[in-house]
Parts: C-alpha cells; structure tokens; sequence
C-alpha cells in the first residue's frame, strides 16, 4: 500500500499539467493512467492554445519548447460559400492572441518535466477503481503487471476523459448532467505538407463544413464535417483532398499543397456538461466533467482553466487550511464551462450544415455569417470568446 496527497487518474493534459504545478508547488501526487505512454502520445487533438492556458503552460515550468515552437495567431479566417473574410482577433478583443501548437507536443512536453522531477506515473494501470471518496480516507485499487494494487490519497482528481472511471463513480443520483448530440461527425486529417494559408480557416459551405489547420509552417491539420454514419473505410485520402478544395475558397483549392496522410480519424461531435464537478474528495477535470465540439477550439483550454482552479484550489488546501473553499471549486469552473460550452455550440450551428436544415434554413445561417462578420460588435463578440474569457478567482 502507498500514500500520496492527490490520487490524478488519467495522463492526458489534465491529468500532467496538475501534477506538475502541484509538484511545483510541493504537494506529492500520483498519476494512474490506463494506456501506455506511447499510445497517449498517438492521439492527435487539439491545436490552439488560448493565452490563459499558455500562461499556466509556463507557469508548471514545461512551456520552454512552446515559446519556441508555438505559431502566434494574431487573426483568423471565415469563409462562407466559398467566400474568404478574415477576422483581425487581436484588433477585436483588446490586445489578445491564440498560440498554435499541438496537444501531442504539450503532452509530450509535461511528460518530459515529469519523468525529469522523478514523479510517479503507472501507465498501463488496469481497472482502476475509486472508494470511500465521500469519507476522509479514500483509497484507488488498480491492476499493474499481474499485481493488485492500492493507492490511499487525500483526494482524487478525475482527469480520465468522457470515457473514465472517476465520472461514474458518483452516484448517479447525485450527477447533474446537460447533453446535446450532434447529427454529423469531424474527419481529420495531417500531412507533412505546408499550410493553405497563414492563419486557420473555418469554412462554412453548403456541402459542409471543413477546417484548415496547422501544426507548424510543414505540416498542415484539416478536417471535414461527414455524416454520423460515415466510418474511415469509406474515405480514401484522395477522396478527403477532393471534397475538401470542393468546400474551400477556389484561390485555396488551387494553391492546397496535398500528401501522403500521417493520420485519419473520425471524432463525433457533442456537448455535455456534468454540473457534478465535486463529490466528497473526488474533483473532475477536463473531458471526464464536460466535452464540446471542436468548433470554438475550447476543449483543450476549459480543461486548463479547471487544471488552474484546482491548483490553486489544492494550494490553498494545504498551505492554508482552507477546506472551505472546496464548494467554489465547481462555482468557478462551471462559469466559464457554461459560456465555452455557449459558443462552441454557436459556432457549430453557423458553420455546419444539418441533414434536416432546409434552404430557408440555410439562407438565415447565412445571413447571421454575414451580420457577425460585418459588425464591429459582431466581430468583438467571436473575438473575445474565440482567444478565451477571463477566469473567476476562488475568493
Ligand atoms: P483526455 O485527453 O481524454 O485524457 C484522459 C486520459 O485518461 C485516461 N483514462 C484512464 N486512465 C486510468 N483509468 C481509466 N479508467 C481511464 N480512462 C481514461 C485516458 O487514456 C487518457 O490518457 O482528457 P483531458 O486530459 O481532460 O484533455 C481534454 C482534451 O484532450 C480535449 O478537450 C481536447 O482534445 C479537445 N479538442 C480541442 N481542444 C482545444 O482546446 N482546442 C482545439 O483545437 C481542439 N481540437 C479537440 C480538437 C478534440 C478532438 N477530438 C478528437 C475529440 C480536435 C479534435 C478532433
Ligand atoms: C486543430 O488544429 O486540431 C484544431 C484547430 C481549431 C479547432 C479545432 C481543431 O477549432
């Protein structure tokens, strides 16, 4: 049996960058994660970071690679039917800016601080379970190479995605849960080739939305809205390149520099938020609490805001004493949870088209597309939420 302060379960973001600011800030902690190393490594996400989730990138001490490898965005692009407009995002939310770099790099990166402070991680921990999480003694069990194993800890944080365990090991009577299904899916794709343009570009079209990224100046991310039935096998990557210069600005089409693919994967689309983000001496980070859709660029970066607040919330707790702070945890991040989820969701009803949405439909998309992005407040009001809100402090 081993102690430790913080139990982490799950090595993605979350999970890494609260154990390095909480080892930063001396609170010994464990991270249980079910995968191995290598396998985290393989996913590719999210692109963009806002400026709150590089600050505390820095902050845990792994931000050194990012300053150096990170695209600054001071802009982005629209584009409607075809049609190009660019949106100036440092001019419309007073001085901000989004940096461009991998989710793979910063989890690769906060692994590299991690093994270097010599701190705990088991990858490949089976069946992990949560106990006692309302009593003042909880305890993990889980399987390690053909051992069964136990963990005792202060508190647990749930940093295990959608999928994990921590989330359902609530009562389900005590879960307050909001979820909305999106008709369509994201097919993704990287290649080692340079970027179409020098800022992303969120295209709406009538055949469907698509998206032009960017992971650095060779090496290009899009994707392309296909239907919720669609699976991998029925896309070729020479079907991906055509359908995406179908729905992109025709001076783009042209200029697409196309290649081999490094990646293909279909992501479903969906919002949900569990309001339940603390239950005894269990808190849910990231995507075990709340998933959005990719569109507003939010996961990534809500999932550092709730990373910031449990820091500061755990520092509190053991240099100060402060237990009755607790309750806030939730308060805090469900603000800003709630206005991510808000427009991430706006973006997805502008920019996509739905299997039941008619011409009339359509045509009022539109003709909000085309307020928004014509008004001074209408560009403040993407802006401002595009580079992040502010965070609310604990007191
Ligand atoms: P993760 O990354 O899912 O990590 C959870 C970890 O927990 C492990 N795990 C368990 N470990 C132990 N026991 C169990 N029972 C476990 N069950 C699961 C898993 O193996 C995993 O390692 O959640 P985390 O850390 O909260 O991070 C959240 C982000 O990954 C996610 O919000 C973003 O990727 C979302 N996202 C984007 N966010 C942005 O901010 N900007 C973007 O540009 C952006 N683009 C995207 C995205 C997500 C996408 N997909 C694939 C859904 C683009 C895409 C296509
Ligand atoms: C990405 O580069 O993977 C990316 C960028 C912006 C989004 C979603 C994904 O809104």
């Amino acid at each position: 049996m081993t102690k430790t302060k913080v139990a982490i379960i799950g090595a993605g973001p979350s999970g890494l960058l609260l154990g390095q600011l909480l080892t930063k800030a001396g609170i010994d902690n464990v991270i249980l994660e079910r995968k191995s190393g290598e396998y985290v490594l393989s996913r590719i996400r999210a692109g963009v970071l806002e400026q709150g989730t590089v600050d505390l990138i820095r902050e845990s001490g792994a931000g050194a690679r990012m300053d150096a490898d990170g695209l600054i965005h001071t802009g982005t692009d629209f584009s409607f039917q075809g049609e190009h407009y660019h949106l100036d995002l440092e001019k419309y939310s007073g001085g901000k800016q989004v940096v461009v770099y991998g989710q793979t790099e910063v989890t690769r990166d906060l692994m590299a601080e991690r093994k270097k402070a010599g701190d705990v991680t088991i990858y490949e921990a089976a069946n992990v379970q949560l106990h006692d999480i309302e009593s003042d003694n909880p305890y993990v069990t889980y399987e390690h190479q053909d051992e069964n194993l136990r963990l005792d800890c202060d508190y647990v944080a749930g940093c295990d995605g959608f999928h994990g365990v921590s989330r359902k090991s609530i009562p389900k009577t005590e879960l307050e849960e909001y979820e909305k299904v999106y008709p369509f899916g994201w097919l993704g794709l990287m290649s080692d080739t340079p970027p179409v343009n020098d800022e992303l570009v969120y295209c709406a079209h009538e055949r469907g939305f698509a998206l032009c990224s960017m992971r650095s100046a060779t090496r290009s991310r899009y994707y392309l809205q296909v239907p919720n039935t669609d699976t991998i096998e029925d896309w070729s990557e020479e079907k991906f390149w055509e359908e995406l210069k179908r729905r992109i600005p025709k001076e783009m089409a042209e200029r697409l520099v196309t290649g081999p693919a490094l990646e293909m994967s279909i992501a479903p689309l969906r919002s949900y938020v569990c309001e339940t983000m603390q239950y005894g001496k269990l808190f849910l980070l990231g995507d075990s609490a709340h998933i959005v859709p990719p569109t507003g660029a939010k996961g990534l970066n809500l999932a550092a805001s709730d990373v910031e607040t449990a820091y500061r919330l755990f520092v509190k707790i053991y240099q100060e004493g402060r237990t009755d702070l607790i309750p806030r945890y939730q308060e805090v991040c469900l603000a800003r949870v709630w206005k991510s989820v808000r427009f991430s969701w706006w973006m997805t009803m502008l920019l996509h088209r739905f299997p039941s949405s008619s011409r009339f439909d359509f045509r009022v998309q539109q003709a909000e597309f085309d307020y928004f992005i014509n008004s001074e407040a209408g560009k403040s009001n993407i802006a401002e939420n595009y580079v992040g809100l502010s965070l609310e402090k604990l007191e």
